[in-house]
């Protein structure tokens, strides 16, 4: 890369506060693109079609997990954090994805998943190996269990992914021995974050990755780590028989005070690398903290950059509850000097256009007293619903101009530029995320937002392989959606991302913290200023007469400079 060819592609490329406004599109690898038609995706597609990021004007990327791993959970099951995956490449293959991105003015953020190795990472096998009280062990969390022969877990915590948080081992002599803790799959043992190898080792993991140049990383999971140290009981759910996993202040499992410690070392880290080329490195946290005012504390000026804010992802789609969110995520940021950020999905939730065709759309923030739904619950609630897929893409499209016309930066899951849905039918026999068999088929879990992003052609695999078969089936229903379909017509979702992300990275306005409510915000319409440009979302019926001025952008065609339902526009004033 040279600075010149990166800011002519993106003028703020250098600016070292470019995280506080970017806009980040996330890689999800095995789904993007497949070079080598193999039916998997890999690193070598993903630099193949880094103009379509480029052209649709994201100023970053972050890419999901890239390292070794045997998939047990897409990649957030880790082996080796200083390689990668043989399916997706090899570390020359990244070298090369991170210099093309940057020559692009690209940002590039990787995942690090701190909170748990693989049970194929090296320190787990031999933790296994060396034995109860072994500083091996010392690396991750085994404890004996309860019971005269240590047959009960050493404590009732559930996974997230079903079943209990705990298995016993067998030891060297054959006998059952101990047990360890995976807050997620078996296959995914916690580490003890009070242990100096572990800190010091993903460390040294961020400084190998920050030195081959990534600005970055996403924290998976960024509100555990560090656990109570007395491993106490919780409340059972009575759903599943085991410890709960909601976050209420308080439980043992998440967002622990020791946690800041942690943050900091982290920040130190980055924080090195101000006085280089690319400047100091940033992170995004993970977390799905409730209330706030709770979550900001991690972006505390000394603790990390920017963190996502799910509260935006988990609200229903309607005036009410989206002006609550944003009257508290932008005064809660303020108050630590961070920028907010502005989340639609993910590869953990339901696609937007999904769920904003259910007859409910999430959760109504103005009621009180509700605990956020976790993501994976959520989105089996939907399942269970009929979608009206028309109003659902109708709805995203308004929402993607909501998301990209607030403050602060935002985030978009591949695929949400083109209005994808959720593929909600995938036959079982090829359903791979572990929940579907940790929760006892009750859940089916997060394959189908997963499915491989549809490029070109009439049918599957539509340009994401050559001709092999797609690691989850592609749908017959997206040939009307690949991007080149989207890129020959003007009135497209990938269009007006363009059009969006082009006045967004062009107009001062858009690029200041200004954010004023506007005199028409009230009942079912959603209007505030960002300056000289007037935003607003029509959730309700009546169409909404707009004042004069030069229409930027609509996610719907006007009538008469009338808003009509479900819908957003920008208005120069
Ligand atoms: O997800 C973390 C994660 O915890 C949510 O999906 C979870 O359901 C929520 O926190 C509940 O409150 C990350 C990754 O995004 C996901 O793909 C991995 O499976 C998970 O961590 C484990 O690494």
């Amino acid at each position: 890369m040279t600075d010149a060819d990166a800011a002519v592609a993106n003028p703020h490329f250098l600016d070292p506060d470019w995280w506080r406004h970017a806009v980040v599109y996330q890689i999800y690898p095995r789904s993007f693109a497949d070079s080598d038609d193999n039916g998997t995706g890999d690193i070598r597609g993903m630099i193949d079609r880094l103009d379509h990021l480029a052209g649709l004007g994201v100023d970053a990327v972050w890419v999901s997990p890239w390292y070794p791993s045997p998939l047990l959970d897409g990649g957030y099951d880790v082996a080796d954090y200083r390689d990668v995956s043989p399916d997706f490449g090899t570390l020359a293959d990244a070298d090369a994805f991170i210099a093309a991105a940057h020559a692009r003015g690209l940002r590039v953020l990787l995942d690090l998943v701190p909170n748990h190795s693989s049970w194929d990472h090296p320190w787990f096998r031999a933790a296994l190996a060396a034995g109860p009280g072994s500083p091996e062990r010392a690396r991750y969390v085994f404890r004996d269990g309860r019971g005269e022969h240590g047959e009960e877990p050493p404590n009732n915590w559930g996974s997230l992914f079903g079943g209990p948080a705990w298995t016993r081992v067998t030891e060297a002599d054959g006998r059952p021995g101990q047990w360890y803790l995976h807050l997620f799959d078996i296959s995914q043992p916690d580490f003890d974050w009070t242990n100096e190898d572990v800190c010091a080792e993903i460390d040294a993991v961020m400084r190998f990755w920050f030195d081959r140049g990534i600005d970055g990383f996403r924290i998976d999971v960024a509100d555990a780590m560090v656990k109570d140290a007395a491993l106490p009981d919780v409340p059972v759910n009575p759903e599943t028989g085991f410890g709960s996993n909601e976050k209420n202040p308080g439980m043992p499992q998440w967002d622990q005070p020791g946690l800041a410690d942690v943050q900091r070392r982290w920040r130190a880290v980055a924080d090195a690398y101000a006085g280089t080329e690319l400047g100091g490195r940033v992170f995004v946290a993970e977390a799905y903290i409730d209330p706030i005012e709770r979550l900001v504390a991690y972006v505390e000026p000394d603790r990390l950059h920017t963190t996502f804010n799910f509260d935006a992802l988990i609200s229903e789609w309607s005036a009410a509850s989206q002006r609550w969110v944003i009257n508290h995520t932008i005064p809660a940021h303020e108050a630590v000097g961070a920028p907010t950020t502005w989340v639609l999905g993910n590869h953990d939730n339901t696609r937007v256009a999904t769920r904003y065709g259910k007859p409910v759309t999430g959760r109504d923030f103005t009621a009180e007293s509700e605990t956020a739904a976790e993501p994976i619950e959520l989105s089996a609630a939907l399942l269970a619903m009929p979608t009206d897929i028309g109003l659902g893409r109708r709805r995203a499209r308004a929402a993607a101009l909501l998301e990209l016309g607030l403050p602060g930066g935002a985030y978009i899951y591949q695929g949400e530029e083109l209005g994808l849905d959720e593929i909600e039918d995938l036959p079982e026999a090829v359903l791979q995320d572990p929940v579907w068999e940790r929760s006892g088929h009750r859940m089916r879990g997060r394959d189908g937002c997963r499915v491989p992003l549809p490029w070109s052609g009439e049918a599957s695999p539509y340009g994401f392989s050559a001709t092999a078969e797609p690691w989850l089936p592609m749908p017959a229903h997206w040939a009307p959606l690949t991007v080149a379909v989207q890129d020959a017509d003007p009135a497209s979702t990938l269009n007006l991302y363009r059009r969006a992300l082009a006045l967004r990275r062009t107009l001062p306005d858009l690029r200041a913290d200004a954010f004023a409510w506007d005199e028409l915000d009230g009942g079912d319409v959603l209007a505030f200023r960002r300056g000289g440009v007037l935003m607003v979302v029509n959730f309700g019926a009546t169409p909404v007469e707009l004042p004069p001025g030069e229409v930027l952008v609509a996610s719907a065609p006007l009538d008469d400079h009338r808003l009509p339902h479900d819908a957003a526009v920008w208005v120069r004033l």
